[in-house]
């Protein structure tokens, strides 16, 4: 006898009756008011004047990133709920075989961060209310100073301390290195970071640059301010180790990517010759690679860039993560962060007992009428924004003035090498 088999029915959640109004469209944006690509997602829902606008940016690979949300994301999510985010984003992340990377999760991140404004603004709540509500009044950030001398540091050092800052992160120029300007890109800018990464990286007179500028700065400001350097991945991973050493009499906040990715098992040796607090993760492109070092409180700070790593989803879970192994968070956020991006960040920074540092910049008019409600500096912090969802609009109108630069244009981390003629690391 033929026996019957049930097969049962694997349904969403939401199949039988949405609980929020559902996406009727994503579109994509591409602006630079500063010269920087940015990428702007728009969703639209069911509900009459309910949008939300998430950041989708990397410099290098803005258009890839937009065909991923025009071609495969956007039409995956048209028709669902826009409050099931983290529905869409287990779906979104399995949805191409191959999983991850920094171009997919940038694409993800754009939509997902737009669903949160969306539940915020439907809730008429701020981001960080959803999240668990406002745990400090508001957020410190750092400044960024730079100089091709000691004294044309000690000098922009002063300038932030005057205007409230109390952390500051200090570059020094040597040759092959620029000060990695978050702020502007001004052609001149570009070019004179272009010229600078003709220069061959000889790793030799880096270290003791570095060692000499923090001495200077001591001298000069005493150990009241919180500095910080960047590394950027410059080194080989025993002499990033020794120079992490040799700064420990600095007491700096943090040393940022001393070692790169593929370097970072280091870490433990790290651990054992320096007390510098480590800050690391800014290339990195999925939340999974935190992990080993968080869980075994290898790092100080987890720089999570939140557009590569798929949006405000997974940063407040690495969060979570984070406060329960004492590593705090220090959010990635130059200039090629859209002020939507910033905006998610505080909100996160706003809301979690992990929080560190933000990493932020001072945005030009331009941009504040390009984004209305770009998120602003004030005495070296941000206030909390209280506006329903994450408190940022774009202007279509105003941002389709400032097309995007020709997809080579930052592409000039590859142009640096060695003097033996081999390619350096950025
Ligand atoms: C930082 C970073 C940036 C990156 C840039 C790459 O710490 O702010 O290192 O300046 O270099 O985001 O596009
Ligand atoms: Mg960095």
């Amino acid at each position: 006898m033929k026996q019957e088999v049930k097969v049962p029915k694997a349904s969403a959640p939401w199949a039988a009756g949405a609980s929020s109004p559902r996406v009727t469209k994503v579109s994509t944006f591409l602006t630079a008011p500063v010269g920087i690509p940015l990428v702007v997602v728009k969703i639209e829902t069911s509900e009459a004047g309910l949008i939300g606008w998430g950041c989708a940016s990397d410099p290098q690979r803005p258009l890839a990133i937009r065909t991923v949300i025009d071609t495969y994301l956007g039409p995956l999510l048209i028709g669902r709920p826009s409050g099931d985010i983290d529905d869409f984003h287990h779906l979104a992340s399995l949805s191409p075989y191959w999983r991850g990377g920094a171009i997919e999760n940038n694409a993800l991140a754009g939509i997902d961060v737009a669903l949160w404004d969306i539940k915020g603004k439907a809730a008429a709540m701020p981001v960080h209310q959803l999240l668990g509500g406002q745990v400090r009044t508001y957020v410190p950030v750092y400044g960024h100073a730079g100089g091709r001398d000691h004294a044309e540091l000690i000098d922009a050092v002063h300038r932030y301390k005057d205007r409230g800052y109390e952390y500051i992160r200090c570059q020094i120029e040597v040759s092959g290195a620029d000060t990695y300007g978050v702020s502007g890109s001004s052609d001149d800018k570009l070019l004179a970071q272009k010229q600078a990464r003709a220069i061959p990286w000889t790793p030799r007179p880096y270290p003791a640059a570095v060692v000499q500028m923090f001495a200077a700065v001591r001298e000069a400001i005493g150990f009241d301010i919180e500095i910080l350097h960047d590394v950027h991945e410059r080194l080989d991973a025993v002499s990033a180790v020794r120079l992490s050493r040799e700064l420990d009499e600095f007491r700096l906040f943090f040393l940022e990517d001393a070692l790169a990715p593929e370097d970072s098992e280091w870490y433990h040796h790290m651990r054992q010759h320096s007390t510098t607090p480590q800050a690391v993760g800014e290339v990195y492109s999925g939340a999974r690679e935190f992990l080993p070092l968080i869980s075994a409180r290898l790092i100080d700070f987890a720089r999570i860039r939140m557009c590569s790593i798929g949006g405000l989803t997974p940063t407040v879970k690495l969060a979570h993560l984070c406060e329960a192994f004492g590593v705090r968070l220090a959010i990635h956020g130059p200039g090629d962060v859209s002020p939507i991006g910033h905006a998610a960040g505080i909100h996160v920074d706003a809301s979690s007992r992990a929080f560190g540092i933000q990493e932020s910049v001072e945005f030009p008019e331009v941009m504040c009428e390009v984004f209305p409600g770009a998120p602003l500096v004030m005495n070296g912090r941000h206030l909390v924004s209280q506006a329903p969802g994450l408190g940022v609009e774009y202007d279509e109108r105003a941002g389709a003035r400032y097309t995007h630069p020709s997809p080579l244009t930052f592409d000039s981390w590859a142009l640096l090498r060695r003097e033996d003629g081999s390619v350096a690391r950025p």
